[in-house]
C-alpha cells in the first residue's frame, strides 16, 4: 500500500465490510457500528493545535498559500475554524458553526452536545486551494494558561477530544518560550490526546525555532520539551520531534540552523499523507470498537458461565430434595394426616407397588422441583446478579493497560445489559458471538492491516 488512491479503495471496502459482518451483533449488544464508521464520512481531516502564539495559523496560510487564518504575537484565534476546500467561485464563504456542527454530512455532530457557545466559536472557511482538495484543516485557538474553562464558555478539553477523535493527523504545535508547556496543553495531552488518537497520528512540533539565539538555547528549548512530553504521554522513548520555523531570510538564522530547514517541508508532506493515516485511524477505530465489543461480549460470557455454574450445583442440590420428596413425601402426609392409606415407601417394603401409588410421589415431586425453580428465579439469581453488579470488574481479565481502557468504556454498559435483563444475558450464546468476533479480528482486519503494511 503506498498510494492515496490505493487507501481510498481499501477504505471503501471496510465501509462494506464492518457493516455486513457485524453490524447485527453490535446491534445486538446494544451498540452503533455507523458509529465506527463517522470518520469515513468527509474528507480526512488535520488537527492543528499547541499553545497560543506558537504559529499554528502562520503553518496553516503557508500550507495553503494564502493568508486564510489572522495571525499574531498576542492570543489571536479565540474560535476553532474548518478550512474546507472549494472552487475559485465560492472561495472566501465562510458557515456558522450551528449549520457545520448540524449538517449530517459533515462529522461534527459529535460537537453537538457542547451547547450554543461553541456554535459561535466555531465556523468552517472555505478555501480554494489545491491542498485542501484531498484534506480539511482545523485551526483552533491555542492553548493558555490563565483561562478557565469557564472563561472559554465551552469545555474546550471535551471539544479538543472530540475533534481529535474525528481526525486523522494532529499536529501539537510548540515554541520555545513555552516549551515548558502550559496547564490546558498539559491536560490535552494527558487526558484527552493520548486517549482519543493513536500516538502514531500525532506530529509534535518545536516551531520558531529561529528565535532561538544560538544552538544551546534551541537545545534547552528542545530538551524542556522532551523532558515535558515524556512527563504528559508516559512514554519512555521520544516520538520525534519536527524543529521547524516559518520561512525566513536565512541570513537571519543563527549559525547551524540551516540543518533543519528541510524539517518545515517534512512536516507539510506528512499533512498530505492524511488519506493514508485516515485509513490506519479508521482501522485502528474498528479493532477498537470491535475489541470494545469483544470484552463487552466476554464479560456477559462470564456472568453466562458464572450462572450455570450456580444452576449445575443448584440442580444437585434440589435433586437430592426432589428425590427425597418423591420418596417420602407421601410417607409424611400418611403419618402425619394418615392419608394416604398406603404410601409409596410402604408398598415398596411390602413388594407391592400399583400405579396408583406413584400418584403421590410424582406430585411431591413436582412441587420440590417447581419450589427449586422458584428459589433459583428469584432468590439464587437475582442473589448472583447482585454480587455480580457489585463487583462487576470480576468478569474480566485485566491484565493490560490497554484491556483495563476498553474495559472503562463498555463496564457501565455491561452494568446496565445484565441489570435490565439477566435473563436474556443467560439465554443468548455469547460464546459464538465470540467466535464470529474472534474471526473479524483474526482473519478480516488482520488482512487488513497486511495490505496497509501494519503486521498485527
Ligand atoms: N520568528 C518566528 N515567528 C513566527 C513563526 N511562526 C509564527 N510566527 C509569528 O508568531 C506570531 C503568532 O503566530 P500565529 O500563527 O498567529 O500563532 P497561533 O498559534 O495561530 O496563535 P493563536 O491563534 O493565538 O493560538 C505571529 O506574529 C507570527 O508572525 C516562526 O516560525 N518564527
Ligand atoms: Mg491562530
Amino acid at each position: 500500500m503506498n498510494s492515496n488512491t490505493d487507501a481510498i479503495e481499501l477504505t471503501r471496502r471496510l465501509e462494506s465490510l464492518v457493516p455486513r459482518k457485524l453490524g447485527a451483533l453490535f446491534k445486538e449488544y446494544g451498540m452503533d457500528v455507523t458509529d465506527v464508521l463517522a470518520g469515513l464520512k468527509w474528507k480526512p481531516l488535520v488537527l492543528v493545535i499547541g499553545n497560543y502564539s506558537s504559529g499554528k495559523s502562520t503553518f496553516i496560510n503557508e500550507v495553503l498559500g494564502r493568508e486564510v487564518q489572522r495571525t499574531g504575537q498576542a492570543p489571536t484565534d479565540d474560535s476553532f475554524t474548518v478550512l474546507a476546500g472549494a472552487s475559485p467561485e465560492e472561495s472566501g464563504r465562510e458557515i456558522p458553526g450551528s449549520t457545520v456542527i448540524r449538517d449530517e454530512n459533515l462529522p461534527f455532530q459529535p460537537l453537538r452536545h457542547f451547547g450554543e457557545s461553541l456554535m459561535s466559536h466555531f465556523t468552517m472557511k472555505q478555501v480554494y486551494s489545491p491542498v485542501l482538495e484531498d484534506i480539511a484543516i482545523i485551526d483552533t485557538p491555542g492553548m493558555l494558561d490563565s483561562v478557565t474553562e469557564k472563561d472559554r464558555g465551552y469545555d474546550y478539553l471535551g471539544v479538543i477530544g472530540e475533534l481529535a477523535k474525528l481526525s486523522d493527523l494532529v499536529v501539537l504545535m510548540f515554541d520555545p518560550h513555552k516549551a515548558g508547556t502550559i496547564k490546558e496543553t498539559y491536560q490535552v495531552i494527558r487526558s484527552t490526546l493520548t486517549g482519543s488518537a493513536g500516538e502514531d497520528r500525532v506530529r509534535y512540533v518545536l516551531n520558531r525555532i529561529d528565535e532561538c539565539d544560538n544552538i544551546t538555547d534551541l537545545l534547552r528549548a528542545y530538551g524542556t520539551l522532551c523532558w515535558n512530553l515524556s512527563q504528559m504521554t508516559g512514554r519512555k522513548d521520544l516520538p520525534r520531534i519536527y524543529l521547524t520555523y516559518a520561512p525566513c531570510d536565512d541570513s537571519r538564522l543563527p549559525p547551524g540552523f540551516e540543518a533543519w530547514k528541510g524539517e518545515r517541508d517534512d512536516l507539510k508532506k506528512s499533512l498530505r499523507s492524511a488519506p493514508l493515516l485516515r485509513l490506519d485511524h479508521i482501522l485502528q477505530q474498528v479493532d477498537t470498537s470491535v475489541r470494545e465489543l469483544r470484552i463487552l461480549v466476554e464479560a456477559l460470557e462470564k456472568f453466562r458461565q458464572g450462572f450455570l455454574a450456580q444452576l449445575k450445583s443448584s440442580i444437585k442440590t434440589w435433586g437430592l430434595v426432589v428425590l427425597i420428596a418423591f420418596l417420602f413425601g407421601d410417607t409424611f402426609t400418611h403419618i402425619v394426616a394418615g392419608y394416604p392409606d398406603v404410601s409409596f415407601l410402604g408398598a415398596l417394603l411390602s413388594g407391592h407397588v400399583e400405579p396408583g401409588n406413584l400418584v403421590w410421589p410424582f406430585i411431591w415431586a413436582l412441587v420440590a422441583a417447581c419450589a427449586g425453580i422458584f428459589w433459583v428465579q428469584k432468590v439464587k439469581f437475582p442473589a448472583y446478579t447482585k454480587k455480580v453488579l457489585g463487583s462487576v470488574d470480576s468478569l474480566v481479565k485485566l491484565d493490560t493497560t490497554y484491556s483495563m481502557d476498553l474495559w472503562q468504556r463498555v463496564k457501565g454498559r455491561v452494568r446496565e445489559l445484565i441489570k435490565t435483563n439477566p435473563f436474556q444475558q443467560v439465554r443468548t450464546s455469547h460464546a459464538r458471538n465470540l467466535e464470529k468476533i474472534d474471526a473479524f479480528l483474526s482473519s478480516d482486519l488482520k488482512k487488513f492491516f497486511r495490505e496497509l503494511g501494519r503486521e498485527r
